[in-house]
């Protein structure tokens, strides 16, 4: 893959750090080190991991609602016309393994368009954030309701720590399908997005299902309507940062004086957010021990959103151990769902 290799080749502090979005690494400490670190890079870049304190969970929940952001209402279609034939050839799973699983919403919609009432349904839940355990081990709960005899099981946890837990549980061990939703997987840079599925096989049994979800090329106007919608709800969740780090670190950016900016990078075939100073200012975050000048114009790069072709996520699948068994596309939003098995 051509622009994975020459990713690679980037020096480091060109690139936009890999991040796992959830990784559980939220601690003070952590956060400001990485604000030190990353801020006083060339250019300057704060991860995007950062976003989802509980008011960006919160924004992010209502991009999720935009009619300009399609992802996840193209994936629960997708999971809503297609569970009955993903539950039959991931070899019907009994344990349902979601990394990431935010509010619930997605496993609850295949699991009640893809089951059939026989035999229970074990569903290990795996986040770092305990409010989204709650909420989503809550709502799958409710599927009890429609005949579907379903055990929750939650790990507060990074994504592979939590897969390590969830696939070393002994009790309903059996058949696993394991899910990563959400285009989650845009979020990783190409050589991150490689190791990370690595690791993900390296944890599964051979012939474990794997499910994932990937935003599609599309269109500029239409993907930079997605990161720029007109609502301004994306500005307010890019700007919480800032305004995260004034909070938590004792900051003093002056949020109003930096402006959103979504880009196409088509090259790199990413979305990119910046958040753009609109002045010469001076930054202080104390407990990050940085004090420096922004120029006027000079930008923060806050996240990558990596876009695929259907082709390159079945490749990028079978270059990490992977053998696709098949993929379903919704062509007018422009999102994939590939299903693959472990070899
Ligand atoms: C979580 N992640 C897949 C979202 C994305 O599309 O990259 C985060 C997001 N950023 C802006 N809008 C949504």
């Amino acid at each position: 893959m051509s622009s994975g290799q020459d990713h690679r080749e980037l020096p480091m502090r060109q690139r936009q750090p890999v991040t796992d979005p959830h990784a559980a690494q939220t601690s003070p400490e952590q956060f400001a080190s990485d604000v030190q670190y990353y801020l006083t890079l060339n250019p300057r870049q704060l991860p995007s991991r950062y976003f989802y304190d509980a008011l960006g969970s919160a924004l992010f929940e209502a991009i999720c609602r935009l009619p300009w952001y399609r992802v996840t209402r193209a994936e629960l279609r997708l999971l809503e016309a297609h569970g009955r034939e993903i539950f039959e050839r991931a070899g019907r799973p009994t344990r349902l393994v979601e990394l990431g699983s935010g509010s619930g919403d997605k496993l609850a919609t295949l699991v009640e368009s893809g089951r059939s009432g026989a035999g229970p349904l074990d569903l290990h839940l795996i986040d770092v954030s305990p409010s989204a355990l709650v909420v989503s081990s809550r709502a799958l709960s409710a599927l009890n309701d429609v005949d579907v005899d379903v055990r929750i099981v939650t790990h507060e946890a990074s994504y592979e720590a939590g897969l390590l837990e969830a696939t070393r549980e002994a009790w309903g061990a059996g058949p696993t399908l394991v899910l990563f939703l959400g285009s989650n997987i845009g979020n990783f840079d190409r050589p991150g997005a490689e190791a990370f599925l690595r690791g993900i096989r390296a944890r599964l049994a051979r012939g474990a299902a794997f499910l994932i979800g990937a935003d599609l090329v599309k269109g500029e106007r239409e993907l930079l309507l997605a990161y720029d919608d007109p609502l301004g709800v994306t500005a307010a969740f890019n700007r919480n940062l800032l305004a995260r780090i004034n909070r938590e670190l004792g900051g003093d950016f002056d949020i109003e004086r930096f402006a959103h900016r979504a880009v196409w990078n088509r090259e790199e075939s990413r979305v990119e957010m910046h958040l753009v100073s609109l002045a010469p200012q001076r930054v202080r975050v104390p407990a990050a021990e940085i004090d420096f000048t922004i120029e006027e114009h000079e930008s923060i790069w806050t996240e990558s959103s990596y876009k695929y072709q259907p082709d390159d996520i079945v490749r990028t699948l079978q270059q990490t151990g992977f053998e696709c068994v098949r993929q379903w596309i919704d062509a007018g939003d422009g999102f994939a769902l590939t299903l693959v098995k472990a070899v």
